[in-house]
């Protein structure tokens, strides 16, 4: 970029223009199952085999291979019978539904919302706020009470959001020796993916999932066993109810929801709540200080402009944020991944 960029040949340009076709072949792979398929056939197949299993024209479905193949998401090998495809590495891992590390969930809820809240991106730019009223026809007043329209798009969020801790939970939770506190409440923690990596990295603590009454009856239902004794529920809305005493409160991908007056009623609940001695784990993707990158959290803010009433912001923002609470001594630690962590004590 900058000094190499050809001004005859733009390169980013074009590349930049076809950036959301990149997305949707992602997204329509996974959605049509083609990963799932490669993987439990265990041998490479004919763009013919996978059409027929799949159910879909072969075609469309030549074409979708052949996309994937230069994304380097399928392998191909050409034999005397024609193409054979198989899965790279990489799409087996974070493509696939069935492994630990799936991405599928979060491939869905952005092929599926995140994809049609942004055909607005236009007008959330020109009128500073989200979507949810040209999208999906629903009042924008409550962000949550949009996303949670209904049961089905609830879970979807919700497990859409549990994909991105088998990737970044260890590298959060693992950024500040947490040992020390045992009674966790993860502040809005949904499916519970996050509250899952706590307990098996601090094995001495417990996790309660403070969230709304219907998220907590689909997390229960859909996403954490009873047998799962480390982690335990709480109904409520942590702006009107109560919030009870703890050591320490996670808030995983909250503040970015939400205006800084609400960041801060919220962080001084949580420091009334919070036992002396105790901290808030602020879990968020952090802008640079000159908000010059990284360009995936310069892409979540406008996508929490599309969204939500939220938007990412920087270390010091957020610490900002935790010292108008009433936090003090707070520690930023930059993980290299999407998620980053800051740690504020009472
Ligand atoms: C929220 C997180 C997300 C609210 C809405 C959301 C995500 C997508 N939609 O708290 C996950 C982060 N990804 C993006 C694109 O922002």
């Amino acid at each position: 970029m900058g000094s190499t960029e050809d001004l005859d040949y733009p390169q980013i340009i074009v590349q930049y223009s076809s950036g959301f076709l990149i997305s949707k072949v992602m997204f329509t792979a996974c959605e049509l199952g083609v990963f799932d398929l490669l993987l439990e056939s265990g041998e490479p197949l004919s763009s013919d085999s996978i059409a027929a299993c799949l159910g879909t024209s072969t075609t469309g479905m030549e074409r979708l291979l052949e996309a994937c193949v230069g994304l380097k998401l399928l392998a191909v090998e050409v034999t005397q019978e024609g193409a054979l495809y198989r899965n790279t590495e990489i799409s087996n891992i974070y493509l696939t539904k069935s492994s630990p590390k799936s991405q599928y969930h979060m491939m869905m809820y952005y092929s599926n919302t995140v994809y049609l809240c942004w055909q607005h991106l236009t007008e959330a730019v020109r009128e500073g706020r989200n979507q949810y009223e040209r999208t999906f026809g629903i009042s924008s007043e409550d962000p949550f009470g949009a996303m949670y329209r209904s049961e089905e798009e609830m879970s979807k969020f919700m497990a859409g959001q549990n994909s991105v801790w088998s990737i970044c939970g260890r590298d959060v939770l693992a950024a500040f020796d947490l040992s020390s506190f045992t009674q966790i409440y993860d502040l809005g923690g949904g499916g519970g993916a996050l509250a899952r990596e706590c307990v098996s990295l601090y094995p001495n603590s417990t996790v309660t999932i403070y969230d709304l009454p219907k998220v907590v009856q689909v997390a229960k239902e859909q996403f954490v066993s009873a047998e799962e004794r480390q982690i335990a529920f709480h109904e409520g809305d942590f702006f009107n109810d109560s919030i009870p005493e703890a050591e320490l409160y996670i808030l995983s991908k909250i503040l970015h929801d939400w205006d800084d007056d609400k960041c801060k009623k919220l962080l001084a609940k949580v420091y009334k709540a919070c036992k002396p001695g105790g901290g808030v784990l602020l879990v968020e993707s952090l802008l640079n200080e000159d908000k010059s990158g990284p360009l995936e959290t310069q892409l979540y803010s406008m996508n929490m402009l599309v969204q939500t009433e939220g938007k990412e912001r920087t270390a010091a923002e957020y610490s900002k944020l935790l010292e108008a609470g009433g936090f003090g001594a707070i520690q930023v630690k930059r993980t290299g991944k999407l998620y980053d962590a800051v740690l504020g004590r009472k």
